[in-house]
């Protein structure tokens, strides 16, 4: 009998150091990004945050509170926040982003003209001012709207922004959310720039 629970108890032992070898060994669970979309109102946000999600982009209405969703992108999963509201409720961006955001996709509006391009460039600069970005977030910034007339070029963008001045690390991205254009590129951008900063 006693011989019998010995072999029981055997079984169970190499059944548990069995089942850790196996656990050590398969694929790491997938990694999880958080990345908010932000830029000022009509940019565009939740248009591509749809084309993302591979949605139509005129289920756009203006955001209220703020809508998450994950998308799956080879080996990682990038948790999407489309945050509502404009610039004039920055103080909640402090929140919006917490400790936990891995990267920013600002968006601006490419055929809204300079003007309004120097509104988003002091809007932004004043969150990294204020050190509401943490130095070491990756910031990618979306030239929307590329499918419309009289758009800036992204040379124009670079300068009006300021983005030389920004101590992030950032890049541009030509998209038109109407149109699926710089899409794919999102994620790739993403997935090259915090793969390799895991
Ligand atoms: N032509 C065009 N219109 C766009 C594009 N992206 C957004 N829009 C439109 O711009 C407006 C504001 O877009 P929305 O995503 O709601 O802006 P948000 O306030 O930044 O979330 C909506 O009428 C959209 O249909 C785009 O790439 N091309
Ligand atoms: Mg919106």
């Amino acid at each position: 009998m006693l011989r019998r629970w010995k072999k029981v108890l055997c079984v169970c032992f190499f059944a548990f150091l069995g089942a850790g070898m196996v656990t050590s060994e398969s694929p790491n669970v997938e990694e999880y990004f958080h990345v908010c979309l932000m830029g000022l109102n009509d940019a565009g946000k939740t248009a591509n945050f749809n084309s993302l999600l591979g949605r139509n982009f005129t289920e756009t209405r203006p955001t209220i509170g703020f809508d998450v969703s994950d998308v799956k992108y080879k080996d990682v999963v990038f948790a999407f926040w489309d945050l509502g509201g404009q610039c004039k409720i920055k103080g909640l961006w402090r929140h919006y982003l917490g400790d936990t955001t891995h990267a920013i996709v600002f968006v601006i509006d490419a055929a809204a003209g300079m003007e309004r391009l120097k509104v988003a460039s002091r809007a932004m600069h004043e969150m990294f001012q204020k050190a509401i970005i943490p130095k070491e977030l990756f910031v990618l910034i979306l030239a929307n709207k590329q499918d419309l007339e009289g758009k800036l070029s992204s040379a124009e963008i670079i300068d009006g922004l300021n983005l030389l001045e920004l101590k992030n690390e950032w890049d541009l991205l030509e998209t038109s959310a109407k149109d699926y254009v710089g899409i794919s590129q999102i994620l790739d951008s993403l997935y090259q720039k915090l793969n390799k900063n895991k």
